[in-house]
């Protein structure tokens, strides 16, 4: 899973990305365009929980790749900064609403509602020069008369795609067929992709009214105050804990952080266990076996034949994988079995 932190200029990015990474890249570096990326595990019980039971060569949590987007969405002069959004799973808004004399604003002040428009204008923006572009050269061909039909069916899918945006609509709500979803997929737009938002607030402004109302205002949205998480995470762990207590913060959002995503994002983890290696993989609910499958090894796709299943609840209550059989518990599963949170597989396949 790949998330992009996008903004405005100077709402904290950066800084935001730091926090949450524990990077230390350069903040305040207005006008330089270079993407940072950076990867977090992602914190489970339940593997820690595998690992002491398996004891396995190699422990690998699932991870979540961060990609800082520098500069502006909305500054469609560059490039670079919509390509490097184009590439990632789901977009995580930076708004500021953090007080600071020395950082201008863009737009002149703090305005959250405002800002978030801002960005889902600016985001608009760019699927409508991509979208524009393809169509025009579709056309001409389809004009001449030298038009396949994929070429018929994605200029249809284009225009439905249009059609949404030119009303300031997302992507998203193009209902697109599943073949014409396919026809305009390699194009990534910006407005299909989920989206977080991160409020970035100054430390005496978390339990503000104001930050409260905008958090309740803007969708999938929690605080963070980004700069001081920063300057924590830059300690030793035992530091850390006491500057946690003494600013009154419970933990670094990035476990909530990471909670909320998942949820939002209809994420799920599930399980390969052995002495080899104990792993957690993320994937979409809703996903059935032989996708999943995938995610661990293209051949395992290709050559599913069934998914030998239990569940971490049930393994942890049995306490070994033979009380779980003995208990019935013990499934086989084919191609269409959709995969459930906590499902530990075992794929057997031939290719
Ligand atoms: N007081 C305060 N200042 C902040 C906070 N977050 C960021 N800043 C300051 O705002 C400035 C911009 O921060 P960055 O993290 O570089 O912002 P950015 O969005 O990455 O900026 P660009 O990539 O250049 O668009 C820096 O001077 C930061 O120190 C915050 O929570 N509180
Ligand atoms: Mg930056």
């Amino acid at each position: 899973m790949k998330l992009g932190i996008i903004g405005l200029e100077q709402s904290g990015k950066t800084t935001v990305f730091n926090a949450l990474t524990g990077a230390s890249k350069e903040v305040g570096a207005f006008g330089r365009i270079e993407a940072h990326i950076a990867v977090v595990k992602v914190p489970d019980e339940r593997i820690d929980w595998l690992e002491k039971l398996y004891n396995p060569k190699k422990t690998v949590y699932a991870d979540i790749a961060f990609v800082d987007i520098p500069g502006s969405i909305n500054d469609s002069s560059d490039a670079r900064i919509v390509a490097a959004a184009r590439e990632v799973d789901a977009l995580v808004f930076v708004i500021r609403l953090f007080e600071n004399p020395n950082v201008l604003h863009p737009l002149g002040g703090n305005d959250p509602l405002r800002d978030f428009e801002q960005i889902k204008v600016g985001l608009i923006l760019a699927d409508m020069s991509i979208a524009e572009k393809r169509m025009e050269r579709l056309k001409k061909t389809i004009g001449k008369g030298a038009g396949s039909e994929e070429e018929k069916l994605e200029l249809a899918a284009l225009e439905k795609v249009m059609e949404k945006l030119e009303n300031e609509r997302p992507v998203s709500e193009a209902a697109l067929s599943e073949r014409e979803e396919k026809a305009v997929r390699s194009f990534q737009f910006l407005t299909l992709k989920p989206h977080l938002t991160l409020l970035n607030a100054s430390d005496d402004a978390l339990e503000a009214d104001e930050t409260a109302k905008a958090v309740s205002r803007l969708p999938n949205c929690m605080p963070m105050c980004a700069n001081i998480e920063m300057e924590i995470r830059a300690l030793d762990e035992s530091d850390r804990k006491a500057f946690l207590e003494a600013l009154g913060i419970k933990e670094l959002s990035l476990n909530s952080f990471i909670r909320n995503a998942y949820r939002t994002l209809g994420l799920i983890s599930f399980f390969t266990v052995g002495e080899d290696e104990v792993r957690a993989w993320t994937i979409r609910e809703g996903m059935p076996a032989v996708t999943a499958a995938g995610k661990i090894h293209s051949d395992l796709e290709r050559g599913f034949i069934r998914a030998e299943v239990f569940s971490y609840d049930d393994l942890k209550a049995r306490g070994s994988e033979r009380e779980v059989k003995s208990a019935g518990l013990f499934r086989l599963e084919g191609k269409d079995y959709i995969v459930r949170d906590g499902d530990i597989l075992s794929i057997k396949f031939s290719v």
